[in-house]
């Protein structure tokens, strides 16, 4: 089994309830053992201001499926969970990102670990740094260090 870190994301349709039917699914996935769940923080959208608040999370699995059919799988649980795509950063119902997949670098269009933004985002770091504060990013340092770097963006925990 390899150790991966998950994002959740919401802001719509009652995005603490997204959030949390999503890791139940995620835990209830068959290839995919739910490991921990950080507490869920409401965030200010990044990138995109005109929508919403964001509910997110970070969760700790373990799976035998191979980066790209993990990343597949959590796509089809963001269809099951009724995601549509108008535009790009839209506001959704749910958004999975695969963050870190144990120590594997990796670049193509379809999938980047570790997630090349994830590192400056305090909606990831916050709950990341709950769960795994010494986890390494990539080249960019530990989780906790990181976080204490972007703690100024409007990130609370529920
Ligand atoms: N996701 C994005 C872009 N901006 N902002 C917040 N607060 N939370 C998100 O999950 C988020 C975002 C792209 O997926
Ligand atoms: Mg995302
Ligand atoms: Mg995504």
């Amino acid at each position: 089994m390899h150790q991966a870190f998950i994002a959740l994301g919401s802001n719509l349709e009652d995005p603490q309830a997204q959030v949390e039917r999503a890791l139940e699914t995620i835990a209830n996935t068959t290839n995919i053992k739910l490991i921990k769940a950080s507490s869920l923080y409401r965030t200010v959208p990044v990138g995109y201001d005109n929508q919403p608040d964001f509910i997110n999370a970070v969760a700790e699995i373990e799976t035998d499926l191979n980066p790209l059919a993990l990343l597949d799988r959590l796509l089809e649980i963001e269809t099951q969970h009724g995601r549509e795509r108008p535009f790009p950063n839209a506001p959704r119902v749910l958004d999975l990102d695969v963050l870190l997949y144990e120590g594997v670098a990796t670049s193509s269009p379809a999938l980047t670990l570790p997630h090349p933004r994830m590192h400056t985002r305090g909606f990831v770091m916050l709950p990341l740094a709950e769960i795994a504060p010494k986890i390494s990013i990539g080249n960019h340092g530990y989780a906790d260090d990181l976080a204490a770097k972007c703690d100024n963006q409007g990130v609370s925990k529920l």
